[in-house]
């Protein structure tokens, strides 16, 4: 099946044994019953197994190209298996631009149990190999980055990963899986926070993990139901049914992501415009190559660099929603410095660019005049 037909059906054969229902139902339930200890039809207890997560997973591994997909409670939550999987004393090369509820977890989190975190710029493949010694096990990524839409080439990095042996990862949440195959491109874990545009309506927070190795996945699945953290069965239906308009929508997002970077390009109060979809991105090219088309994230800054003026733009906005998140139909602005990166050093966050007057943009799928007018309006 090619995407958008496995968007609405991949892995879905056969989804209601009991009434052929089509859409998969909300097993709202916490246990199952047994006919004599240990006989039971597949699922005993629902930290551990659930039809409705059960569809869902499939739904998630077919998207990616995958073999198996494991669904936690949040991003954040999948993430957090990921790093259960390493020991004290394990070192792991992560992205220094990187969403800021990462990074904490990694720094403030993870490094108390005795993982090193290499915080690099991932433009050089060459950088990444010189960080890497015989306690490195993993090399975390992020592509597009948050904020800064950096763009790392998956393939070049992954080439890097197998020849040393270390697990490379990718979170794939600002691409998805529509945009961008990390799998495909050699990555051993693709992450996504299923909260942004996999659900698409803002109204579920939820984690994806997709692998093809047997044995990685084995783990994961023993680190998902033994530390707990799995969404419930109506989170699952809801990003279920988010999937199966991911292609429209990221091709709506990817249209106004493009008109409103074009807008902004020539403003002449903006400064600087992150969307690797512009020929003048550093990284236009590597993302031509990788990605289908460029997405819906945006971010610029305003001339000036104060953090009044960017403050009173966000005010000013009518259509835009001044709010923390990204990836649904409605469109979002933030101001990473004091929201989504505030866990981040100042002086950690300017060295990769997060200035005080960066705004970021979630450009949603409304029509695309009313989004510039707003912009503009608020920019006046
Ligand atoms: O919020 P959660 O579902 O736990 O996902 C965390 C996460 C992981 N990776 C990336 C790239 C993310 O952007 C996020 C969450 N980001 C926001 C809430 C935000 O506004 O950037």
């Amino acid at each position: 099946m090619k995407f958008n037909t496995k968007a609405i059906h991949g892995g879905q054969e056969n989804i209601d044994p009991a009434y052929k229902s089509v859409m998969a139902p909300i097993y709202q339930t916490t246990t199952y019953s047994q006919t004599s200890p240990g006989n039971h039809n597949g699922y005993e207890y629902s930290r551990s197994g659930n039809p409705t997560r059960s569809a869902l997973e499939k739904s998630l591994a077919s998207i990616e190209n995958g073999k198996h997909g494991i669904a936690f409670g949040s991003g954040l939550a999948a993430i957090d298996a990921i790093i259960k999987t390493l020991k004290p004393g394990d070192e792991v090369i992560s992205t220094n631009d990187v969403y800021g509820g990462t990074y904490r977890l990694f720094n403030k989190i993870y490094k108390d149990f005795g993982i090193r975190f290499h915080f690099i710029g991932m433009q050089s493949v060459e950088k990444i190999e010189s960080c890497i010694n015989e306690r490195t096990k993993l090399i975390w990524t992020e592509t597009p980055t948050n904020p800064m839409m950096n763009i790392i080439d998956i393939e070049a990095i992954s080439t890097v990963s197998k020849k040393h042996g270390i697990l490379l990862a990718v979170d794939n949440t600002f691409a998805t899986a529509y945009l961008q195959q990390p799998l495909d491109l050699g990555a051993d874990i693709v992450m996504q926070s299923a909260t942004k545009y996999l659900g698409g309506h803002s109204d579920v927070v939820l984690g994806s993990l997709v692998v093809n190795d047997d044995d990685i996945a084995k783990q994961l699945y023993f680190i998902q139901n033994a530390s707990g953290a799995i969404p419930g069965p109506m989170d699952c239906f809801l990003i279920l049914r988010g999937i199966k308009t991911l292609h429209l929508r990221m091709q709506r997002h990817s249209e106004n992501g493009r008109a409103v970077a074009e807008f902004l390009k020539d403003h002449p109060k903006v400064e600087n415009v992150y969307w690797p979809g512009l020929e003048s991105h550093p990284n236009h090219e590597i993302a031509k190559r990788q990605m289908k088309d460029f997405g819906g994230m945006i971010s610029f800054s305003i001339k000036g660099n104060s953090t009044k003026d960017a403050v009173k733009f966000l005010e000013n906005l009518k259509v835009f929603t001044l709010a923390e998140s990204l990836g649904g139909v409605e469109s979002l602005a933030g101001h990473p410095a004091s929201m989504t990166h505030a866990s981040i050093p100042k002086e950690e966050r300017e060295k990769i660019g997060i200035v005080d007057s960066l705004i970021r943009l979630s450009v949603g799928i409304e029509d695309k005049e009313d989004l510039l007018e707003d912009l503009k309006q608020a920019l006046d």
